[in-house]
């Protein structure tokens, strides 16, 4: 029987899109001058799993510099929120981040939205039967151009949670758009954000080049989702992972690189690829604290509280 069943308090809301033709979608980003492969598709179960994987690499920090964060301010973020919040965690994922928030902030409501809906399902239902007094309500959309709610979320007290530097997967006028739609669904409430700072380059690159290669393999694997999605006939073996610095726009960037002349084919279409030719496939922007500051009083928050970690790495925004 479906765990879910047997928790009257859960409920799950299916909100992707039809009209979201993942196959479209990825054959136009094979097509283009520049190819590319928009990083929603990194997460099947697979790349949950990896991705996953690498927040426990010593390279990755990301991660445990945010925990640290949160660890020594959960008390004024609880002072800020107040009780009964409406906790809207974007980008769940295994939802293991807001539930260590649970027992400081004790949400009233915990609505957890990611794009991987079998997995959201699974790791929502997990958290439920451990803290069946909190109502809980998972939502699969792909959240990426703007924020909308389902009715059944309660209208106070909302605190949208946005952790682990997904912003920094837009692009600068992306991640103000993004920001402003989560700042109209969740008016008069709180945004709390997570954002990695720049930092030395041969670190940077370091998080996404690991050297057990689980950031390859992450990289990689979306090229299984690929031909699983758009019917292409990516061989593996043929690409390679390769992670940079871009100075200049401050940001770390991923692509896969062709190991050798190739072509590849789907239904009614095929590229070619001569060797060395990249198909890129993430952007992590990396901020100041002067840059997120004015990144979120441009997307409409105002009393912004910026917490860092004693090494100067990653930056909590808390915004009203
Ligand atoms: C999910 N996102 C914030 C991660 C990042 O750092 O951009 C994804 C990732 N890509 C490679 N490693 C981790």
């Amino acid at each position: 029987m479906d765990a879910s069943l047997a928790l009257p308090r859960l409920r799950f809301c299916d909100s992707l899109k039809a009209a979201d033709d993942p196959a479209l979608e990825l054959r136009a980003g094979l097509s283009a001058a520049a190819a590319s492969i928009a990083p929603k598709f990194f997460y099947d179960r697979l790349g949950a799993r990896l991705f996953e994987a690498i927040c426990e690499l010593s390279e990755y920090t990301l991660p445990r510099d945010e925990q640290v964060i949160f660890d020594r301010h959960t008390a004024d973020i609880t002072q800020a929120v107040g009780p009964d919040c409406t906790l809207i965690d974007l980008g769940a994922g295994n939802c293991a981040k807001a539930e260590r928030l649970f027992p400081a902030l004790a949400p009233r409501q915990y609505v957890a939205i990611d794009i991987a809906a079998a997995f959201l399902r699974e790791q929502l239902t997990r958290v439920a039967q451990r803290h069946p007094q909190i109502e809980m309500i998972g939502v699969a959309t792909d959240f990426s151009s703007g924020l909308a709610l389902p009715a059944s979320v309660r209208a106070q007290r909302r605190l949208a949670f946005y952790p682990g530097s997904s912003i920094g997967n837009f692009a600068p006028l992306d991640a103000r758009a993004f920001l402003s739609s989560v700042h109209a669904a969740c008016n008069g409430g709180y945004l709390l954000l997570g954002a990695d700072l720049v930092k030395d380059p041969v670190a940077q690159v370091a998080a996404y080049d690991d050297a057990l290669g689980v950031t390859a393999a992450f990289n990689l694997n979306v090229l299984n989702v690929a031909n699983r999605l758009a019917g292409t006939d990516f061989l593996v073996s043929d690409w390679r992972h390769v992670a940079r610095f871009n100075e200049t726009e401050s940001r770390m960037e991923m692509h896969l690189e062709a190991r050798r002349d190739l072509v590849v084919c789907w239904p009614g279409g095929e590229r070619r690829f001569a060797a060395g030719e990249l198909i890129h496939t993430e952007n992590s922007y990396k901020y100041t604290r002067s840059g997120l500051t004015g990144l979120l009083h441009s997307a409409g928050y105002r009393n912004v509280r910026l917490f860092t970690d004693p090494s100067e790495r990653f930056v909590v925004a808390l915004a009203e």
